[in-house]
């Protein structure tokens, strides 16, 4: 296997081979189905999309596409599914309260237990946690990097997010030039919207991201490689001090795609400004792909892939 020749295994030789602790997995095992998404039965809450049913938006792909290798069995066979995620122009989530965001497109799965988020939720989020997502591209729908995508993140309810993954050109009011420095890479931003990490979204290959939160302390720390490679620290523990501490600080782990509008230079100043509402949408069809979902308590350990485990940072 050629791992065992590269530069990034000898490295990681320090780390210690150890079970840790997962606390919910939405790696998608081969018995879930796309029944499943229509009805939210298994790991993932799907109602953040638009009018059509789940498997409208998205779909388990079973042996026709390989997950991210780093969880694979001991046989390095598949042990997950990997899940599409699309966006259309249907895409216009219509919330409890406050009408259809006709700004946003949006398909996002949330961390559930069999529809219940709001059990699970202090669970994910209470001492040091991490936030384990792989992504890679859809080459036969491509985002359109001249719009922002927010495409990981945890939710509290005042809509803030405790740290979130983006890709494309950060929404501005007025339009900047587009597609904006670094819109083809994803930005791991804090919950003040600093850019912790970012790296170039390469076509054809897995993007595996971990991030750890300390809940307590409040910082954030990142993890990532990509392809086969395991994963290696890219951030230590950096303060993370606007989020809020406690309950009002936890909120749903969605991934996904939602995309942000641009300012419609025809509506008025206070429409310009109201992203959620309004703003250009081409309406095409988007999508991205997903494997390798989970979240472990990092008290025992984080997950580096292959077995392989390192202390919390
Ligand atoms: C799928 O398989 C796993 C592992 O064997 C099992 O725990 C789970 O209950 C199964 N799910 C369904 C929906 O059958
Ligand atoms: C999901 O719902 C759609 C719309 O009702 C339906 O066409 C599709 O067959 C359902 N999929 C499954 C696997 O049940
Ligand atoms: C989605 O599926 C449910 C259950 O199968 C069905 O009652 C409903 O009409 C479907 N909705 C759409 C928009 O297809
Ligand atoms: C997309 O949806 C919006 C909102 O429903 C609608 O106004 C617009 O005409 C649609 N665009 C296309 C290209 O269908
Ligand atoms: C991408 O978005 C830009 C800005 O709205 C738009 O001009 C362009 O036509 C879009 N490209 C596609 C393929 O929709
Ligand atoms: C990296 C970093 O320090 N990010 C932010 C975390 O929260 C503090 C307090 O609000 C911000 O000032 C930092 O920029």
């Amino acid at each position: 296997m050629h791992l065992l020749s590269s530069a990034v295994f000898v490295g990681s030789l320090t780390a210690f081979v150890t079970a840790t602790s997962v606390l919910w997995d939405g790696r998608a095992l081969f018995n879930l189905t796309n029944a499943d998404l229509n009805s939210s039965t298994g790991p993932f809450l799907t109602v953040v999309k638009g009018s059509e049913n789940a498997t409208h938006y998205s779909a388990l792909l079973g042996h026709s596409e390989l997950p991210t290798p780093l969880w694979n069995d001991l046989l390095l066979l598949p042990r997950e599914q990997v899940i599409s995620i699309s966006i259309d122009n249907s895409s216009v989530f219509v919330p409890g309260s406050g009408g259809p965001q006709f700004g946003f497109r949006r398909t996002e799965f949330i961390a559930a237990n069999n529809g219940d988020h709001n059990d699970l939720n202090p669970i994910l989020e209470t001492g040091t946690t991490v936030f384990h997502v792989s992504i890679k591209q859809d080459p036969t729908r491509p985002l359109n990097v001249s719009h922002e995508y927010q495409i990981v993140f945890i939710e509290p309810s005042d809509g803030s997010h405790v740290f979130e993954l983006q890709l494309g050109s950060p929404f501005t009011d007025p339009t900047g030039p587009l597609p904006a420095p670094g819109a083809h890479s994803f930005k791991v931003r804090d919950h003040a919207l600093d850019v912790l990490f970012e790296t170039p979204f390469a076509p054809g290959a897995w993007h595996n991201f971990g991030v750890q939160v300390d809940w307590t302390q409040r910082t954030l720390a990142v993890l990532y490689s990509a392809g086969a490679a395991p994963l290696a620290v890219v951030v230590r523990a950096a303060p993370n001090l606007s989020a809020a501490p406690g309950a009002a600080g936890q909120g749903d782990f969605h991934f996904g795609v939602l995309k942000l509008p641009l300012v419609d230079p025809s509506e008025t100043a206070a429409e310009q400004g109201d992203v959620v509402h309004f703003g250009i949408q081409e309406g095409t069809t988007e999508a991205l792909l997903y494997s390798g979902v989970f979240v472990e308590d990092a008290a025992h350990g984080v997950s580096l892939g292959y077995g392989l485990s390192r202390p919390a940072l």
